[in-house]
């Protein structure tokens, strides 16, 4: 066995892991991106990308207007009041702004001029195919898992019309409206021929659930069902909420051997007038997941947490029970000193059984700098914890080492879906 891994050898080790991570292609298992057969709903290029409601959020620090007003703009005037306070009035250190400046120089722009209107002109020379094929390679993400919603207006039609599936997008489908507002759902399922009943109680209303689901999850192919939940979600609980979990969705999950994921922590609308990027995070009750973990030992759960104070209880939950598989570092979390943290702690305590990242992108160019910002700290935690097992004896070969990034990059993931 060749060892790239003897202390003698430290620079050329440290430059091979960094290839093998640089290079292994991964499977992206939560973006906000869609396949180009949905159109508008694909968004990308520098408006868009200046408008990321990351830098939203960011922006209303500096800025000195109504929101309304803001939100009666144009994209592109929003986008130019974007790059004026973020990139010009300040500098951009922030991991969102950063995350700009590395797309575009990826894409071979001179970010140092410091000009969006020559920046604009290059965008508008693509086209969506090829700018596609361009931001998965530049990112070398050989699969993207996009979020898909029956309740969205725009995009339930083109499902329901159909289209050639572009093998390179997975869907995963998405019950936030479901499970947490049923009051406002029932009605719409009724109205799309489900025989449901506003009091969820009713018990033909969980098997027409289970109905929706199973038609949803044919008709996207879907990878699995998930769920953004609030901190104080509980489980069990007599809640609407907890039930149609239990009743309509385990069961269905069961039944098509999916995972159910959870994304627990967000309080959303903290700030209603900052629209999407108004909302916030909250410390989470994980005795809510650990119940569902230990109460459906047949059900396969995926999770992420939003709070950084969650980060250790979730690892050890999982060290707990294993149809839990944790992944990313979700939204406020993904930031380079959090990344860090969490990715440290999650193979000191699971070895490579999880998936360390998603982009969660919504805009596509964003798979560039989600990825290239994400690879370069994972490559720097796996030098070192390899580095350390040299220094016990250990000598780990360079197929060792790919085999453990292809994990890392969804083939752990895709183990776990499959079992
Ligand atoms: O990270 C984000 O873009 C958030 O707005 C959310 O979409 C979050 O990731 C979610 O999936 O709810
Ligand atoms: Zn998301």
């Amino acid at each position: 066995m060749r060892s790239i891994l003897s202390e003698a050898s430290q620079v050329p080790f440290a430059a091979q892991v960094e290839e093998i991570v640089a290079s292994t292609p991964v499977y992206d298992i939560h973006t906000h991106l869609y396949e180009p057969a949905f159109g508008k709903l694909l968004l990308w290029g520098i408006d868009d990308l200046l408008v990321y409601h990351y830098l939203v959020a960011e922006a209303f620090r500096y800025l000195d207007l109504p929101y309304e007003k803001f939100w009666s703009l144009t994209k592109m005037e929003q986008a130019d009041l974007i790059w004026r306070e973020l990139f010009l009035e300040h500098s951009p250190l922030s991991e969102a702004c950063r995350g700009v400046l590395t797309t575009l120089q990826a894409f071979g722009l001179d970010v140092k001029r410091r000009d969006l209107p020559a920046i604009r002109k290059w965008f508008a020379a693509q086209t969506v195919e090829n700018h596609t094929s361009q931001c998965l390679k530049l990112a070398g993400a050989r699969k993207i898992c996009m979020t898909n919603s029956p309740f969205d207006e725009q995009e339930r039609p083109v499902w329901e019309q159909g289209f050639h599936r572009d093998e390179r997008f997975a869907a995963a489908l998405r019950i936030d409206p479901l499970v947490l507002s049923w009051s406002e759902t029932a009605p719409k399922l009724a109205g799309w021929g489900y025989a449901v009943d506003a009091d969820a109680a009713a018990p033909k209303t969980f098997s027409e659930v289970r109905r929706f689901l199973g038609d949803w999850c044919r008709r996207m192919d879907a990878r699995y069902v998930m769920v953004s939940l609030p901190p104080d979600f509980a489980y069990p609980s007599s809640s609407v909420s907890a039930a149609l979990i239990e009743r309509a969705n385990l069961p269905h999950c069961r039944e098509f051997n999916l995972p159910f994921a959870v994304m627990p922590g967000v309080k959303r609308a903290v700030n209603p007038g900052l629209k999407l990027a108004g909302d916030g995070s909250g410390l989470s009750d994980l005795r809510a997941l650990q119940n569902l973990c230990a109460q459906h030992p047949d059900n396969k759960f995926l999770a992420t947490v939003l709070a950084r104070e969650n980060q250790h209880e979730l690892c050890v939950l999982a060290r707990k029970f294993r149809n839990l598989h944790i992944f990313g570092c979700w939204w406020f979390t993904n930031v380079p000193l959090i990344v860090e943290e969490m990715t440290r702690m999650r193979i000191e305590l699971l070895g490579l059984s999880f998936t360390p990242q998603h982009s969660d992108a919504r805009v596509l160019d964003q798979l560039v700098y989600k990825w290239q910002h994400s690879r370069r700290i994972i490559a720097r935690i796996l030098v070192e914890k390899y580095t350390e097992l040299g220094r016990a004896g250990w000598q780990t070969s360079r197929s060792e080492v790919e085999r453990d990034v292809k994990d890392l990059f969804g083939g752990a993931f895709e183990r776990f879906c499959a079992r």
